[in-house]
């Protein structure tokens, strides 16, 4: 019995001295993207690794991996990856993770947030702190928010400035089931695929339209495969998030976690203001190349915000109609 006893001692010590040694860590932690250094999107995770190896003096090295190339393009499984820990780390888009977390497709409820004021609203008040509980509760640490931006509708067939306009036209989506309801609500026909597909699939003809912010179809050169109108309806907006999966994220020292947060919580704020900053630009550059940019009058806009309401009437349950208030509570009272 006591042999025994100093057995089990002994297998606890191995047990203590291999969870500390456990904490030893890796020599690179990938972080993934789906969008590269070209654009906001990559641009905020390559500020998050320079602070982040600054910060810690070398100790702690990331590496990113954009173009969902850690997922084989297939971005909506991006948060699966990093929860069962074959990714690390990641800055991902709501929208590509709402198919694990249902509480995210709060951001894409068509019209639910005017400005960009109304997306500061709900991150940085009580409904972002539960949207960033229901990750965690998934098996992935939400640290901070970035921003892809306000998706503007395009589309190569004609001006769009009514819900009447979107009868038949075959828009790409990602591959979330909300965008579906919307689309199908406004009379498109939508079609689901990854990035990876899109600019393929608007070169051939095979979809008609897409939607993306007017920092994605300036980059990616959208308007170079027959995109020739762009009806600017912000519909709704992405942010991103940076994140850590769990496994991960026990294994660092609570200085390291403080170190890791703050770090995404610069960089967010500095990808947030320097994307918003641009977007005049932007939209320049895209004027210039000969696209049709449309702006809805209230009057046109109230009519895709009707066309739309079912899809509120089917979602907030899904998303849970506590936070859906809160979030809406939040916009009503927000700093203009
Ligand atoms: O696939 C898209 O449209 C993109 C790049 O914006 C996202 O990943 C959500």
């Amino acid at each position: 019995m006591l042999k025994r006893r100093t057995f089990m001692a002994a297998v606890a010590a191995t047990l203590l001295f291999s969870a500390s040694a456990s904490a030893e860590y890796k020599s690179e932690y990938t972080v993934s993207t789906v969008l590269p250094s070209a654009f906001p999107w990559g641009q905020a995770a390559d500020k998050w690794v320079e602070l982040v190896k600054e910060r810690s003096e070398g100790r702690i090295n990331m590496k990113i991996y954009s173009n969902s190339q850690l997922v084989s393009g297939d971005q909506t499984k991006e948060f699966s990856a990093m929860r069962s820990g074959l990714i690390d780390m990641a800055v991902g888009s709501t929208i590509n993770w709402s198919p694990q977390v249902p509480e995210l497709n709060l951001f894409s409820l068509p019209f639910l947030m005017p400005d960009h004021s109304a997306i500061d609203a709900i991150t940085q008040g009580e409904a972002g702190e539960a949207v960033f509980a229901a990750i965690e509760k998934r098996g992935v640490t939400p640290l901070a928010w970035g921003e892809n931006g306000f998706r503007e509708l395009s589309n190569s067939k004609r001006e769009i400035t009514k819900p009447e306009d979107l009868q038949g036209l075959k828009i790409r989506v990602v591959g979330s089931p909300l965008f579906q309801d919307t689309f199908t609500a406004l009379g498109a026909n939508p079609t689901q695929m990854s990035w990876a597909d899109a600019k393929p699939a608007l070169t051939t003809g095979a979809v008609d339209g897409q939607e993306n912010p007017l920092s994605v179809f300036n980059v990616a050169r959208i308007d170079q495969v027959g995109q020739k109108y762009l009806t600017r309806w912000h519909y709704m907006a992405d942010p991103l998030v940076f994140a850590v999966s769990n496994r991960v994220w026990q294994q660092f020292s609570p200085e390291d976690q403080a170190l890791l947060k703050q770090a995404a919580i610069d960089a967010g704020k500095w990808e947030i203001e320097k994307s918003r900053a641009e977007l005049n630009d932007t939209l320049a550059k895209i004027k210039e190349r000969g696209v049709k940019v449309t702006d809805l009058t209230p009057e046109q806009h109230a009519a895709f915000v009707a066309a739309t309401a079912s899809v509120y009437e089917k979602w907030a349950p899904r998303i849970g109609e506590e936070l859906v208030r809160k979030a809406q509570d939040a916009i009503a009272n927000r700093n203009k």
